[in-house]
């Protein structure tokens, strides 16, 4: 397929410049299969830089918040829009990541943009719903896609060690991009990286990364953790 596989490690509100140090010379000198696309903060200038967030004007009086613009002025080129930490512990809405999505794009900047079900709702039954509804947010707003990566992120899987099993995250994958085929178009559908987070480890990541609707990984607490080099991007 036309999707490369794309990594990203996310230190969430984590480190500082000491103990960044030793991850960032691991990275640094990890072999990074030429078919991967990794992204990665505060590293060599080679390698691409994301922000966790941003919202959804070009500037004005929103204290506290950042823009694409500052974000590319640090020269980073990505943002994560949309993560469940965003939506449910700052209360972000549907509307407001449809937004920033919209509007990092049009400013230029690549988006992964997060989504994902809580645990009552995949236990009642709701994932598409809740993972469709989201994304179609996200849809109406957004004219183009081609810098877009969606990143499935369950939130039950998210920091509690429990990562969803390789057919869960397949089953969600391949629902997904059907919705992307029959709402946006079949070249968005066969072209958009489709992303797992949610607990990967290095004890994890070989099955995900086999299934065939998983298009790389969002790596939260184990990129914080340097020991083992080529864990997650080495495709099984
Ligand atoms: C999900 C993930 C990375 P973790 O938030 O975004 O974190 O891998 O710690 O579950």
């Amino acid at each position: 397929p036309s999707r490369k596989f794309f990594v990203v490690g996310n230190w969430k509100m984590n480190g500082q410049k000491q103990n960044l140090g030793e991850l960032i010379g691991t990275l640094n000198t990890a072999k990074v299969p030429a078919d991967t696309e990794v992204v990665r903060q505060k590293l060599d200038p080679k390698t691409a830089v994301a922000a966790q967030n941003c919202y959804k004007v070009t500037n004005g009086d929103f204290t506290g918040e950042i823009s694409p613009g500052m974000i590319k002025d640090c020269g980073a080129t990505w943002v994560v829009l949309g993560h469940s930490e965003r939506r449910h512990v700052f209360e972000e809405s549907d509307e407001l990541i449809g937004h920033k999505v919209a509007h990092a794009l049009s400013e230029g900047l690549g988006v992964i943009a997060c989504i994902g079900e809580k645990l009552d709702e995949r236990e009642a039954g709701i994932t598409e719903k809740v993972v469709f509804q989201q994304t179609k947010v996200i849809a109406d707003n957004v004219k183009d896609w081609s810098k877009a990566v969606l990143a499935y992120e369950p939130m039950w899987a998210i920091g509690t060690g429990k990562t969803a099993t390789p057919q869960q995250a397949q089953e969600v994958h391949e629902k997904f991009r059907g919705w992307l085929e029959s709402n946006v178009s079949e070249a968005l559908a066969q072209s958009t990286g489709i992303i797992y987070g949610g607990s990967v480890t290095g004890a994890t990541y070989k099955e995900l990364a086999s299934q065939p609707d998983v298009d790389g990984f969002l790596v939260g607490g184990a990129s914080l953790k340097p020991k083992k080099k080529n864990d997650y991007i080495n495709r099984c």
